[in-house]
């Protein structure tokens, strides 16, 4: 693919980003959610292949790039398909659609040797614009790594600001960044550094029970099997980059429920 094609399609894509809330609502229809790619070209493939099949709307969590064989492919597939599904496909913001991780974990380099710094800077200003979060049924949040520090109530995603290079606003900080766990109460410093923190059992449930949410679905940690719950089953974490030596799984949701743990394999 030629550098101009790609700048085009940025810039095509790059409307619907500005013109979309930080938290996307969907209502109605059945979803396939998708954790990290990473490069993983396969596995978008074969989401897409299997959500168009059975009739899905789509939701990514976000972490296109970075680490994986195939990133420029993977991040121009989404956004092709981004144009031609419209609202039914969804790309959420990860941590690595920053220009801080881009430097240090590949997307930076390569897109500097294949292409040129200014197409880079294009990439970087549309990351800046994916949304944060989607709230499905009203009831089902899913974001790309978890609950942060200071946000009481699910609309407040809204307040977040756009165009942050490298997220500074600490909710989107922690959005992006944070992780689940059952050994702490309220939040705590994550060994991930940066202003990141880890969530707890108190956290977690005061949020659900606060904002009447049932699940939250996010990405971010490799799973053994692709898939992992915490919080008695109400925190579900999905992973589908096959390059962690895993099975890549996506999360198949009905009206409010988990129909199928779907394998991207
Ligand atoms: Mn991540």
């Amino acid at each position: 693919m030629y550098e101009a094609e790609i700048k085009r399609l940025i810039e095509s894509v790059e409307p619907l980003l500005e013109e979309a809330p930080q938290l996307i609502l969907h209502n109605i229809g059945e979803f396939l959610i998708v954790g990290d790619t990473h490069g993983d070209l396969e596995t978008t493939l074969r989401a897409l292949k299997y959500a168009e099949k059975e009739g899905l709307k789509l939701v990514f969590l976000g972490d296109y790039v970075d680490r994986g064989p195939k990133q420029v492919e993977n991040i121009v597939t989404l956004l092709e398909s981004k144009l031609s599904w419209g609202e039914n496909l969804t790309l959420l913001r990860g941590n690595h659609e920053t220009v801080e991780m881009n430097r240090w974990y590949g997307f930076m380099d390569l897109v500097y040797s294949r292409f040129s710094v200014n197409l880079y800077d294009s990439f970087a200003e549309l990351f800046s614009k994916l949304p944060y979060a989607s709230l499905l049924y009203k009831s089902i949040l899913t974001l790309h790594g978890g609950l942060a520090e200071g946000l009481e109530k699910v609309e407040d995603i809204n307040i977040i600001p756009k165009g942050e290079l490298d997220p500074r606003n600490v909710i989107a900080l922690q959005i992006i960044w944070n992780d689940p766990s059952e050994d702490i109460e309220w939040f705590a410093p994550s060994w991930r550094g940066g202003g990141s923190k880890l969530y707890g059992w108190r956290a977690f449930n005061q949020f659900m029970e606060k904002n009447n949410l049932k699940f939250l679905i996010r990405a971010h940690e490799p799973q053994h099997e692709g898939y992992g719950e915490l919080f008695n089953g109400r925190l579900k974490t999905v992973f589908s980059c096959r390059f962690y030596g895993i099975e890549p799984k996506a999360i198949r949701l009905v009206d409010t429920d988990v129909k199928e743990i779907v394998s991207l394999e």
